[in-house]
């Protein structure tokens, strides 16, 4: 037996990370069998489930793709909802990626194979397995419908996300109507489901959706994101937010790690940073030395943080 293509997102895996992985390792294994192929492909992720996407493999009957650390020479992979190796497996560099379905900029990975890249400016990977699924002409699975559809959600904040375009609208409403839910209603359970901001961890909160990103200094940074519909409650912590982020800044030697806790309902979110906070301050017009900043309307790390960041 041939060994599994492996399918995975991104580290520290949202939603969208992991739903992406096991529509898509789902469709390309029907593919395979149509097409008489010995090929078979492994949903597998690179960290634990965010509790919406625990919740939705269980209650839907999927099987929870197994966790990876590291892949390594001979693998054969398909990177879903990302492309840049800092945020990939361990040992990307000596894998073969056989293709990327995602839905971020290009980061500057290499490769010595010619691959397939599928790669739109929607606002998630989900929807773009979603629509791989009606080019390819494969019948969407309606429990694999229920997993992207909550993932097309999360990634576009219930479409209030600037990221979100007529595509992932169309899709949503497609997908929901087949499925037999209200998009919104829906999107709301999900967001509900999510953990606590007064209980969790510290660690957790900065670290759940969390990425690294190099600057054209060559300096690493690091970005986290929680979206919460208790904005207050993640306040209420702020010094514990400090305090863990400062040491990441110590332990990692970030030049800077932001993060911003993004209210979903009030569509705005809260910025505190450690580290070289005047590059921040640059970045974003803002004073965010020694307090955290209210930005309204900024819901998209890759659209409204990561991207002013990242062309400074
Ligand atoms: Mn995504």
């Amino acid at each position: 037996m041939t060994a599994p293509i492996l399918v995975f997102g991104h580290k520290n895996p949202d939603n969208d990370a992991i739903s992406a992985a096991v529509g898509y390792a789902y469709l390309k294994n029907e593919l395979a069998r149509a097409n008489g192929e010995d090929a078979v492909y492994e949903a597998c992720r690179l960290g634990g489930f965010p509790p919406e996407t625990a919740k939705a493999l269980e209650e839907h009957g999927i099987e929870a793709p197994r966790l990876i650390e590291s892949v390594g020479e001979g693998d054969k992979v398909i990177l879903v909802d990302h492309n840049e190796a800092l945020q990939s497996a361990d040992g990307i560099e000596n894998a073969e990626i056989v293709e990327i379905v995602d839905h971020h900029r290009l980061g500057g990975l290499v490769t010595a194979q010619p691959l397939r890249v599928n790669v739109m400016p929607v606002g998630s990977s989900a929807a773009v397995v979603a629509r791989e699924f009606e080019i390819q002409g494969v019948e969407l699975p309606k429990n694999i419908a229920a997993l992207l559809l909550g993932a097309m959600l999360t990634d576009t904040v219930i479409m209030k996300s600037p990221t979100t375009t007529d595509f992932d609208r169309a899709i949503i409403a497609k997908t929901a109507e087949y499925v037999g839910v209200d998009p919104v209603e829906y999107g709301m359970e999900i967001f509900k489901c999510r953990s606590n901001p007064a209980e969790l961890p510290i660690h957790k909160m900065v670290n759940a959706d969390a990425k690294e990103f190099e600057l054209s200094n060559g300096n690493k940074v690091y970005i986290g994101q929680f979206e919460t519909v208790d904005l207050q409650a993640v306040l209420n912590r702020e010094d514990e937010i400090r305090a863990a982020i400062k040491e990441l800044v110590a332990e990692k030697g970030y030049q800077f790690v932001l993060f911003f806790a993004t209210d979903i309902l009030a569509e705005g979110s809260q910025f505190i940073v450690e580290g070289d906070t005047d590059f921040v301050n640059r970045a974003f017009g803002i004073d965010v030395t020694g307090k955290s900043v209210w930005m309204p309307g900024v819901l998209s790390r890759k659209k409204q943080v990561a991207a002013p960041i990242l062309a400074l």
